[in-house]
């Protein structure tokens, strides 16, 4: 009798073990979010126009703003999202244990992180390049010239991989200098200890506005990667992954329609597919396992992706290049509403 009860009792606290592991795996991120009533974001703190902490305590950003957009779609209110400032190295490492439900982290698509790291990507918001920032005063204007030189790059990227590749198959010697951190790079080749700067192009835009006298340094005119930025989500739940992708489809949707934080409540319209967009026909929330209207909450929140640009990344100097809708010649293309 005492070994039974002590089988049964074994099984009992097996199961018990067991069965919230099986139920949290199959539980979607999407859920995890409504049940909380929070979306928690990863995002850059020190990248101005991306991912930004500001001193009054308050977050901007283009990257924050899809956060903001991601959580007006599932919950309604763009301000139910708390924002996690993460590293290069150690912003995978927060989607995989799942301290972040998504990471917007100016973060390229590649394929070993798309299928080797347990992530998966949603729509590029960003077509970025990997550039080279020099002091003017070095005279500088192409890679070649770059023979020689010592190069500040941070680790845990993709950039340092990109410098090493292209120099390598350009046949020239350099010095990497490799950072872990953001600032002590900039601060670095601010103070002269790196002859250039490579990364993100968008980033030394971003980062050129808070050297010393920025107009003494030159973004040259290469670039020598693609750097498709975007969101990541859990590799395999797909529910999740959809709900984020179709947010930054939502978003190119509008610029493309003409839809606009200040028009979107009152869009008159007997097209289709902006009917459904607008969630006054079909079934698109529905099938999302979002509100009918997460499209216009999305759009409320944040406006469409041309009005997020505008307020995030024209103020720093970035101009809109291949990020403009397809209709205008650029790469954004939303998927049909249907
Ligand atoms: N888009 C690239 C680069 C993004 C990135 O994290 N860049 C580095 C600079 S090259 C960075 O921000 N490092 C700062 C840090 O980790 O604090 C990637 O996904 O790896």
């Amino acid at each position: 009798m005492r070994k039974f009860l002590f089988r049964v009792s074994a099984l009992v606290l097996a199961i018990s073990l067991v069965t919230p592991l099986l139920a949290d795996n199959h539980e979607s991120v999407l859920d995890k979010v409504k049940n909380r009533g929070k979306l928690v974001c990863g995002v850059h703190g020190g990248l101005p126009g991306f991912g930004y902490l500001g001193e009054d305590g308050k977050w901007s950003g283009f990257d924050a703003d899809f956060g903001r957009a991601i959580a007006a779609a599932v919950l309604g209110d763009p301000d139910k999202v708390e924002f996690v400032p993460l590293n290069a190295a150690e912003r995978f490492t927060a989607l995989q244990t799942g301290e972040i439900d998504v990471l917007i982290r100016n973060t390229t698509w590649t394929l070993t992180r798309d299928a080797d790291l347990n992530t998966d990507f949603a729509p590029p918001t960003f077509y970025d390049g990997q550039g080279f920032m020099v002091p003017k005063s070095l005279n500088i204007k192409s890679i070649k010239e770059l023979a020689g030189a010592t190069i500040g790059v941070t680790g845990g990227s993709t950039t340092e991989l990109n410098l090493a590749d292209t120099m390598r198959s350009l046949g020239i010697d350099f010095k990497p200098l490799t950072y872990s951190d953001i600032d002590t790079l900039y601060n670095g080749y601010d103070a002269g200890r790196v002859d250039a700067v490579t990364s993100d192009k968008s980033q030394l835009v971003a980062r050129r506005k808070n050297l010393k006298n920025p107009d003494d340094h030159v973004i040259l005119d290469v670039t020598i990667s693609k750097e498709p930025l975007g969101p990541l989500t859990i590799h395999g739940d797909n529910k999740w992954n959809d709900a984020v992708s179709w947010v930054v489809y939502a978003t190119f949707f509008a610029e493309e329609h003409k839809i606009t934080q200040e028009n979107v409540k009152s869009f008159e319209t007997e097209n289709p597919e902006i009917k459904r967009f607008l969630g006054e026909s079909g079934e698109m929330g529905k099938i999302l396992g979002l509100p009918k209207d997460w499209a216009k909450q999305v759009i409320i929140a944040v406006g469409n992706y041309g009005e997020i640009f505008e307020r995030n990344l024209t103020p720093i100097g970035l101009p809109r290049g291949i990020n403009k809708p397809w209709t205008e010649g650029g790469l954004l293309y939303s998927m049909p509403f249907r």
